[in-house]
């Protein structure tokens, strides 16, 4: 009888303590998780290789671009009127955002990566 009340107790305290564990730990790893998600998302990374100021082009040697499902690789983009991109030069590291305005995959925005 002794035993079986042990052994019932033993039983209680780790049903009582697995779930407060296994929460947090859970907890900790969705708010990371997300955050990560989150900047992954917007921006993407790449490094400038030619930028034509007049003609509204930027090359770029990017990352993985998850939004279009483009694998790395060193292309140029249209920019957007709103982007500055004579304040970046060849070399630069930079975090962008590239779209597809109206069929031309466009930089709508860009800045350089510290
Ligand atoms: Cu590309």
């Amino acid at each position: 009888m002794k035993t079986a009340i042990t052994v019932a107790a033993i039983a209680l305290i780790a049903v009582a303590q697995t779930p407060a564990i296994a929460d947090t730990g859970h907890h900790h790893g969705a708010t990371m998780q997300h955050d990560a998600g989150q900047s992954m998302a917007s921006m993407s990374a790449g490094t400038v290789k030619k930028v034509d100021p007049a003609g509204r082009k930027i090359t770029i040697a990017h990352g993985p671009l998850a939004n279009l499902k483009m694998p790395p690789m060193t292309m140029t983009f249209d920019v957007q009127d709103k982007v500055a991109i004579d304040r970046v030069k060849p070399g630069d590291k930079v975090r962008f955002v590239a779209d597809d305005v109206a069929g031309a995959l466009t930089v709508t925005q860009l800045e350089t990566a510290k």
